[in-house]
This record gives structure tokens, C-alpha cells and sequence, in this order.
């Protein structure tokens, strides 16, 4: 089942008149404050975040997993419901993929099956924080003991071989970046050396690094803990530039929202890796205590504004082009409710940090004047601009209230009855 244009206007004809009333009040508000609300609207518009192939499913907990029913139950499956989700965001219009759980048998016909339904892919992401027998054909070399830190240079090797596959399938599908997050590090002190295990990560990384084809990019993605409780090797920014600096001029250094022990300037981060240039990509979601993948700015809102504002300067006053992809875990909502809440939430911080008075706030700055600075904050952050990203969805003919139509539309229950209540997607 696609979702389609008409559809979606046709589930949502009451709701026109409302929308037109609510955006000329909002375009008012705006103009009289000298806000270029058409830039706005065009630039949430030309935004994109990739959706992970590992999120269309129901994620769960090491006590429990709670499928809803209609989860994809093949990787042509996956991208359908990413269709689905673009139809309705307009604003999804790549998938990312995670190697050895998405492993197609014929690239090329994966690849023309996702352009068909309208989806490209984003980074590929390479698996070698478990055993993945498809890659080894068996057991043999495991990565009980890390994978690109492993102290046996045989487990090392084939951590690297496995990178290179997925660079290789990667191309074929016409991804142009590769994403490495290693669970390596240790359990307990004194398993290993730190030094040891971080120049065998760097060495790994940096020959990854160099079969790299012009113009894709490596990221490396750090994060403190888990599955290694005592150390990781790559547990925060600075390990994470070093490894991107060692490994060679294409890695950048990604940055996934969970991946921060709580209360770290996140956005403080942003702007050093930016200063170095060696940002590179974003994973969204949000958390209360660890890397607990909740929906992106439902517990730190402001925290994500502030984010948001910083890669807003990056880009001289629109999102720069970097990697931008939805790291969720639906244990609750339906998977394609929140990634449609979570794509409306970007959209909405988008809007918002565009709406910063950037000269006032840095006259602010220059004249120590913190009360200014947090007026000129708060103007933007309060101000409601949901007229605007619904203006924009509805120009890339999607929809101006995503979750309310794929609700209308049925496609879950569609599902349900095609794929079964009790299939369920591959992942984590
Ligand atoms: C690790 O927690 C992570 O954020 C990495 O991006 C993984 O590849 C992804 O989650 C999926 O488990
Ligand atoms: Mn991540």
C-alpha cells in the first residue's frame, strides 16, 4: 500500500480552511516582526532526515518486547513503510540501513525497488557489536572480546573486512557514507590497556578509511557506556575527533543526542566539532537517564532548540548539509507515529532557531547583556510555528497533520491484515 498526495488531501479536506486561517495569522505576526516567514517555510521544506531501517519495527528492552502488529517483515517491506512516512512528513526521504540485519541478496533490485517507492539511502551502518554468523559463516572469530580492539589480530581483520563489505554494498545501493559505532571497550578494569585498544581502533579505522570512495564520508560515533560498564573506547567527542582525525581527511565525527551522560552541553559540542570541521551527522532522540532513545526533544525541548540554533549558525541561517538521521527506539508508540512525531519535532526546532534574531543576540553577547540574550532566545523558542511546517509539508504534498492522517488512512490496520498482527522486524 502507498500513501499518496490525494489521499492524505482527501482525509484531511476539513482541516484546509483552519490551516489557512492559522498560517496568514502566524505570516502577520512574522512580517510585522521583520521575519522572512517564506524562508522559513521553504528551508523546513528542503529539510530531510533519513528514518533507520531498524525503527519501522517495535523496539524493546532486554525484559521484553511488545510488537503491535503489521511490523515489516523484509527489508522491501522496511522501505514501504519509510515511503509510508514520507508520504506523510514529506521530510524522510532516505533510509539507513544496519548490516548484517539488513542484508539484501540482490543490491541492484533493492535499489530499484526503493527508487520506485521514492527512497534513497542514507549512511550505511556497520554491525560488529555482536556475532553476526552471515558474515563468517560461523562462530569462529567472535567479538566477545571487541572487534576493532580485540587483542587477536584475526578478530581486528575481520572487523575491518565486514566495514568493507558494507562500504561495497553501500555503493552499489548509492549510499555515500559509512557509520561506525563499536561497542568495544571493557567490562572490567584492567581487561585490556586504554592506549592498547584505542591505537588497534584507530589503525582499523584509518584502513576502513582508505577504501572509502571519493566523496563518501566515515563517521565515527561515540557514546560512555553499553555495552562496555567500565570503559568504552570510544566514549565522548574528543576520543571521537581523535579517531575521525587518525583515520583520515573523509571521517567526521557524528553525534548522536543519547550518547552524552546526563546534563553535557551537547550544543557546546557541536559548536567544537563544527570550529574543527569535523562535524558530520546527527542521530536524534532524547533521554532522561542514558542512550534511552525517546522521541527527539520530548524531554529536553529547549536543550534540542539550543541545538538546533547552533547548526542553524553553522549553515549561515538554514540546517548545513550534514547527515541527519532519526536513532529511536519505539517501545510503545507505533514506530511510524513517532517517527512522524519525531521528523514534526525537527521541523518545528528547524523553524524556530531560524526565527533567532542572530544580530540582536549577538550584540547581546558582545555587550555582556545575558537578560537581551535570553529575550532574544525565548522570542523565537516560544513563538508558535506550527502554521509554518504544516505550510511547508503541505507544499511537498504531505501532510499538515501526519499522525491524524496515517491514522485516517488506515495503513497500520492495512498492515496488520496483509503482514500479519504477529510479524516483527529485525533489529535490536
Ligand atoms: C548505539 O546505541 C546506536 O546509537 C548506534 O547508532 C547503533 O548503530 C544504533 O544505536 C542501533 O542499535
Ligand atoms: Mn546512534
Amino acid at each position: 500500500m502507498r500513501i499518496t498526495t490525494e489521499q492524505i488531501a482527501e482525509v484531511e479536506s476539513d482541516r484546509v480552511a483552519d490551516h489557512e486561517a492559522d498560517l496568514r495569522a502566524v505570516a502577520d505576526v512574522g512580517t510585522r516582526r521583520g521575519v522572512d516567514v517564506e524562508a522559513v517555510i521553504e528551508a523546513v521544506r528542503h529539510f530531510s532526515v533519513a528514518a533507520p531501517s531498524w525503527a519501522v519495527g517495535t523496539g524493546g528492552t532486554r525484559f521484553g518486547r511488545f510488537p503491535s502488529g503489521g511490523e515489516p517483515r523484509t527489508i522491501e517491506e522496511k522501505i514501504d513503510d519509510v515511503a509510508a512516512l514520507h508520504a506523510l512528513t514529506g521530510a524522510n526521504r532516505t533510509v539507513s540501513l544496519h548490516v548484517p540485519w539488513d542484508d539484501p541478496e540482490d543490491p541492484e533490485a533493492l535499489h530499484t525497488y526503493a527508487r520506485e517507492a521514492g527512497i534513497g539511502f542514507d549512511a550505511m551502518n556497520s554491525n560488529t557489536f555482536q556475532d553476526n554468523s552471515s558474515t563468517t559463516g560461523d562462530f569462529a572469530v567472535s567479538y566477545k572480546f571487541g572487534s576493532m580492539a580485540n587483542a587477536d589480530a584475526a578478530v581486528r581483520k575481520q572487523a575491518v573486512e565486514h566495514n568493507l563489505e558494507v562500504i561495497e554494498l553501500g555503493k552499489r545501493l548509492g549510499a555515500n557514507a559509512l557509520t561506525v559505532w563499536l561497542g568495544d571497550g571493557m567490562n572490567h578494569p584492567g581487561q585490556a590497556d586504554f592506549r592498547r585498544q584505542f591505537e588497534r581502533v584507530a589503525d582499523c579505522l584509518h584502513q576502513v578509511h582508505d577504501a572509502l570512495p571519493d566523496g563518501w564520508r566515515l563517521f565515527t560515533e561515540h557514546k560512555p557506556y553499553e555495552p562496555a560498564f567500565y570503559s568504552s573506547v570510544n566514549p565522548d567527542w574528543g576520543s571521537s575527533l581523535l579517531l575521525a582525525q587518525a583515520a583520515g581527511a573523509q571521517a567526521r565525527c557524528l553525534v548522536d543526542l543519547g550518547h552524552h551522560l546526563p546534563n553535557t552541553n551537547i550544543e557546546q559540542i557541536v559548536s567544537r566539532l563544527a570550529m574543527v570541521r569535523r562535524l558530520g551527522g546527527f542521530h536524534f532522540n532524547d533521554s532522561k537517564y542514558g542512550d534511552d532513545d525517546l522521541t527527539v526533544g520530548s524531554i529536553h525541548p529547549y536543550q534540542f532548540f539550543l541545538i538546533v540554533l547552533e547548526l542553524v549558525k553553522i549553515g549561515d541561517g538554514a540546517m548545513p548539509d550534514l547527515s541527519y538521521m532519526i536513532d529511536a527506539s519505539h517501545n510503545l508508540k507505533d514506530p511510524l507515529e513517532d517517527l512522524a512525531q519525531a521528523t514534526d519535532q525537527i521541523q518545528v526546532s528547524i523553524a524556530q532557531a531560524m526565527l533567532v534574531d542572530r544580530p540582536a543576540l549577538e550584540a547581546a553577547q558582545e555587550s555582556n547583556d545575558p537578560a537581551r540574550a535570553a529575550e532574544v532566545l525565548h522570542a523565537a523558542y516560544r513563538a508558535d510555528v506550527r502554521p509554518l511546517v504544516a505550510e511547508a509539508r503541505r507544499r511537498n504534498g504531505a501532510a499538515l497533520d501526519p499522525l491524524t492522517a496515517f491514522r485516517s488512512i488506515g495503513y497500520r490496520k492495512e498492515m496488520t491484515r496483509e503482514r500479519g498482527a504477529g510479524s516483527t522486524a529485525i533489529g535490536l
